[in-house]
Protein backbone atom coordinates (compact mmCIF):
# COMPACT_ATOMS: atom_id res chain seq x y z
CA UNK A 1 0.00 0.00 0.00
CA UNK A 2 1.22 3.43 -0.61
CA UNK A 3 0.67 7.19 0.72
CA UNK A 4 -1.22 9.37 -1.94
CA UNK A 5 -2.31 12.94 -1.38
CA UNK A 6 -4.88 14.33 -4.10
CA UNK A 7 -5.70 17.56 -4.37
CA UNK A 8 -9.27 18.43 -4.94
CA UNK A 9 -10.91 22.10 -6.04
CA UNK A 10 -14.05 23.14 -7.47
CA UNK A 11 -15.36 26.61 -8.38
CA UNK A 12 -18.44 25.57 -10.27
CA UNK A 13 -22.07 25.01 -8.98
CA UNK A 14 -22.55 23.51 -5.40
CA UNK A 15 -18.53 23.64 -4.63
CA UNK A 16 -18.74 21.87 -1.64
CA UNK A 17 -21.29 19.10 -2.70
CA UNK A 18 -18.79 18.35 -5.87
CA UNK A 19 -16.08 17.62 -3.50
CA UNK A 20 -18.47 15.53 -1.20
CA UNK A 21 -18.90 13.72 -3.50
CA UNK A 22 -15.85 12.62 -4.85
CA UNK A 23 -14.22 12.00 -1.14
CA UNK A 24 -17.30 9.79 -1.21
CA UNK A 25 -16.42 7.90 -4.40
CA UNK A 26 -13.08 6.98 -3.05
CA UNK A 27 -14.29 4.72 -0.14
CA UNK A 28 -12.09 3.47 2.19
CA UNK A 29 -9.16 4.20 0.77
CA UNK A 30 -9.08 7.44 2.25
CA UNK A 31 -7.35 8.12 5.58
CA UNK A 32 -8.08 11.71 6.52
CA UNK A 33 -9.32 14.81 4.26
CA UNK A 34 -8.04 18.37 5.22
CA UNK A 35 -10.06 21.21 6.24
CA UNK A 36 -11.60 22.81 3.48
CA UNK A 37 -10.03 26.50 1.71
CA UNK A 38 -11.25 28.96 -0.38
CA UNK A 39 -9.02 30.32 -2.37
CA UNK A 40 -7.76 32.73 -4.97
CA UNK A 41 -8.32 31.55 -8.89
CA UNK A 42 -4.22 30.93 -9.56
CA UNK A 43 -3.91 31.14 -13.43
CA UNK A 44 -5.93 31.14 -15.86
CA UNK A 45 -8.89 33.95 -16.57
CA UNK A 46 -10.60 35.86 -14.18
CA UNK A 47 -12.92 33.51 -12.39
CA UNK A 48 -14.81 32.68 -9.31
CA UNK A 49 -13.22 31.47 -5.95
CA UNK A 50 -12.41 27.70 -5.67
CA UNK A 51 -13.18 25.80 -2.78
CA UNK A 52 -9.89 23.39 -2.70
CA UNK A 53 -8.77 20.27 -0.10
CA UNK A 54 -6.33 17.68 0.37
CA UNK A 55 -7.17 13.90 0.84
CA UNK A 56 -4.77 11.43 2.02
CA UNK A 57 -5.08 7.54 0.61
CA UNK A 58 -3.80 4.58 1.47
CA UNK A 59 -3.46 2.70 -2.27
CA UNK A 60 -2.56 -0.21 -3.64
CA UNK A 61 -3.33 1.73 -7.14
CA UNK A 62 -0.37 2.40 -9.45
CA UNK A 63 -0.06 6.03 -10.67
CA UNK A 64 -1.59 5.26 -13.85
CA UNK A 65 -4.74 3.68 -12.43
CA UNK A 66 -5.10 6.38 -9.79
CA UNK A 67 -4.89 8.53 -12.50
CA UNK A 68 -8.10 7.12 -14.33
CA UNK A 69 -9.71 7.49 -10.93
CA UNK A 70 -8.53 10.92 -10.84
CA UNK A 71 -10.63 11.73 -14.35
CA UNK A 72 -13.31 9.27 -13.22
CA UNK A 73 -14.14 11.64 -10.74
CA UNK A 74 -13.81 14.79 -13.21
CA UNK A 75 -16.52 12.94 -15.44
CA UNK A 76 -18.66 12.52 -12.71
CA UNK A 77 -18.65 15.96 -11.39
CA UNK A 78 -20.74 17.21 -14.61
CA UNK A 79 -17.21 18.71 -15.70
CA UNK A 80 -16.96 19.63 -19.20
CA UNK A 81 -13.61 20.53 -20.54
CA UNK A 82 -14.00 24.26 -22.12
CA UNK A 83 -11.24 26.82 -21.43
CA UNK A 84 -7.68 25.66 -20.29
CA UNK A 85 -7.42 26.18 -16.41
CA UNK A 86 -11.22 27.89 -17.10
CA UNK A 87 -13.51 27.68 -14.15
CA UNK A 88 -14.63 24.20 -13.66
CA UNK A 89 -17.00 21.88 -11.24
CA UNK A 90 -14.39 19.45 -10.14
CA UNK A 91 -10.36 18.90 -10.78
CA UNK A 92 -8.70 15.91 -8.69
CA UNK A 93 -4.71 16.13 -9.39
CA UNK A 94 -2.14 13.58 -7.94
CA UNK A 95 0.33 16.08 -5.66
CA UNK A 96 2.20 13.45 -4.19
CA UNK A 97 2.64 9.62 -3.32
CA UNK A 98 5.44 7.99 -1.80
CA UNK A 99 8.54 6.74 -3.35
CA UNK A 100 7.19 7.89 -6.53
CA UNK A 101 8.98 10.02 -9.22
CA UNK A 102 8.45 10.14 -13.04
CA UNK A 103 8.15 11.98 -15.52
CA UNK A 104 5.71 11.40 -17.94
CA UNK A 105 3.91 14.06 -20.67
CA UNK A 106 0.43 13.39 -19.29
CA UNK A 107 1.66 12.30 -15.92
CA UNK A 108 4.39 13.90 -13.57
CA UNK A 109 4.54 13.15 -9.45
CA UNK A 110 5.17 14.64 -7.63
CA UNK A 111 2.54 17.09 -9.66
CA UNK A 112 5.44 19.89 -11.20
CA UNK A 113 3.56 22.96 -9.80
CA UNK A 114 2.69 21.62 -6.26
CA UNK A 115 5.25 23.49 -4.88
CA UNK A 116 4.14 26.65 -6.18
CA UNK A 117 0.40 27.01 -5.02
CA UNK A 118 -0.82 27.82 -1.58
CA UNK A 119 -4.14 25.61 -2.13
CA UNK A 120 -1.97 22.91 -2.19
CA UNK A 121 0.93 23.53 0.34
CA UNK A 122 -1.76 24.89 3.31
CA UNK A 123 -3.71 21.68 3.05
CA UNK A 124 -1.54 19.41 2.91
CA UNK A 125 0.28 21.05 5.56
CA UNK A 126 -2.59 19.58 7.90
CA UNK A 127 -2.11 16.56 6.74
CA UNK A 128 1.31 16.27 6.36
CA UNK A 129 3.47 18.99 7.62
CA UNK A 130 6.85 16.87 7.08
CA UNK A 131 5.91 17.38 3.10
CA UNK A 132 5.60 21.33 2.83
CA UNK A 133 8.92 23.38 3.92
CA UNK A 134 7.75 27.04 5.72
CA UNK A 135 9.54 29.20 3.45
CA UNK A 136 8.31 27.28 0.66
CA UNK A 137 4.54 27.97 1.55
CA UNK A 138 5.15 31.68 2.78
CA UNK A 139 6.17 32.18 -1.29
CA UNK A 140 3.55 30.03 -2.82
CA UNK A 141 0.96 31.58 -4.83
CA UNK A 142 -2.46 32.78 -4.24
CA UNK A 143 -4.72 33.77 -0.97
CA UNK A 144 -6.18 30.83 1.10
CA UNK A 145 -8.90 31.16 3.83
CA UNK A 146 -10.29 28.78 6.10
CA UNK A 147 -13.27 27.58 5.02
CA UNK A 148 -14.76 25.02 6.91
CA UNK A 149 -14.94 20.93 7.23
CA UNK A 150 -16.04 18.62 4.69
CA UNK A 151 -19.33 17.20 6.61
CA UNK A 152 -18.41 14.40 7.99
CA UNK A 153 -14.76 14.78 8.24
CA UNK A 154 -15.11 17.43 10.92
CA UNK A 155 -11.91 16.87 13.51
CA UNK A 156 -12.95 15.13 16.29
CA UNK A 157 -13.82 17.03 19.45
CA UNK A 158 -11.46 16.60 22.38
O1 LIG B 1 -5.00 22.87 -10.82
C1 LIG B 1 -6.20 22.78 -10.19
C2 LIG B 1 -7.22 23.72 -10.75
N1 LIG B 1 -6.89 25.11 -10.44
C3 LIG B 1 -7.06 25.76 -9.26
C4 LIG B 1 -7.53 25.36 -7.99
O2 LIG B 1 -7.92 24.20 -7.74
N2 LIG B 1 -7.53 26.33 -7.02
C5 LIG B 1 -7.11 27.59 -7.24
N3 LIG B 1 -7.14 28.48 -6.24
N4 LIG B 1 -6.64 27.99 -8.45
C6 LIG B 1 -6.61 27.07 -9.44
N5 LIG B 1 -6.21 27.22 -10.70
C7 LIG B 1 -6.36 26.03 -11.29
S1 LIG B 1 -5.96 25.71 -12.93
Amino acid sequence: MTRAFLSLGSNLGDRQQFLSEAVGSLGSSVKAVSPVYETDPVGGPTQGLFLNLIVELDTSLSPRELLAVCHRLESGAERVRTERWGPRTLDVDIIWMDGVQMAEPDLEVPHPRWQERAFVLRPLADLAPELVDGDVLARSQGQVRTFGHLPGWEPASQ
